[in-house]
């Protein structure tokens, strides 16, 4: 059996996935999803109910986005994205998991969290540009000169950030920053993954990925 892929679209998560899958070339078959209607097919794979979701050929259930990259890339990885100091790439990725984009969310819903501004949750986000601002004066990209897992990894949740106020950020002090997401977000490869698909739910039609 082919793998089985559940994304969604515009979600960042899923997006590094697609990402590792279409560099990896692996075949899965994708089903797209919407959140607020989640099939059962996806939920009795895994409980917790987020995408992306793989469903290997051996039954086997990768549910968490990192997982499926790894997963894809181990098998085949032609740009190297594994390459490098992967403990201290996880590390990174895990700031942006688990501090980022919880102050990400606040920024984008700030109006769901008036206990602070905006611009407080712009502030708090800052810390981690900062930190890509610096590694990027020293690479073209976080880790090297190339691509590698951590670029792929955390540029769709910069991507959104930058999305909140596109003029704020265009103007703010991250030109590194700024030059490394256009880089990314203008790739043929980002371009690729980012095609729209039928809901599988609604139209039970699934697609072949990449
Ligand atoms: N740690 C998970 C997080 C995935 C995640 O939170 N995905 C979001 C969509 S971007 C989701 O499915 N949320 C469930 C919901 O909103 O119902 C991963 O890396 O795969």
């Amino acid at each position: 059996m082919t793998p089985l892929f559940y994304s969604f679209r515009r979600c960042p998560y899923a997006m590094r996935a697609r990402l590792a899958i279409a560099c990896s070339q692996q075949h899965v078959t994708l089903r797209e999803i919407i959140l607020k209607d989640k099939p059962n097919e996806m939920l009795q794979l895994s409980s917790k109910g987020t995408v992306p979701v793989l469903q290997l050929s051996d039954g086997d259930v990768l549910d968490e986005s990192l997982d499926i990259m790894v997963w894809a890339l181990s098998r085949n990885d032609p740009d190297q994205w594994l390459a490098g100091n992967i403990h201290k790439m996880i590390a990174l990725i895990d700031k942006n998991d688990f501090e980022f984009k919880g102050w990400l969310d606040k920024y984008k819903y700030a109006d769901r969290f008036p206990e602070n501004s905006e611009s407080y949750y712009r502030e708090q986000c800052e810390d981690f540009l900062v930190q890509l601002e610096q590694r990027l004066l020293i690479n073209d990209y976080l880790f090297s000169d190339n691509i590698r897992l951590a670029d792929i990894a955390i540029f769709p949740f910069i991507r959104q950030f930058s999305a909140v106020d596109k003029q704020w950020f265009e103007q703010s002090p991250y030109p590194h920053l700024q030059h490394w997401l256009n880089s990314l977000v203008n790739s043929k490869l980002f371009h690729s993954v980012m095609q729209k698909y039928p809901i599988w739910l609604t139209s039970q039609q699934a697609q072949d990925f990449p």
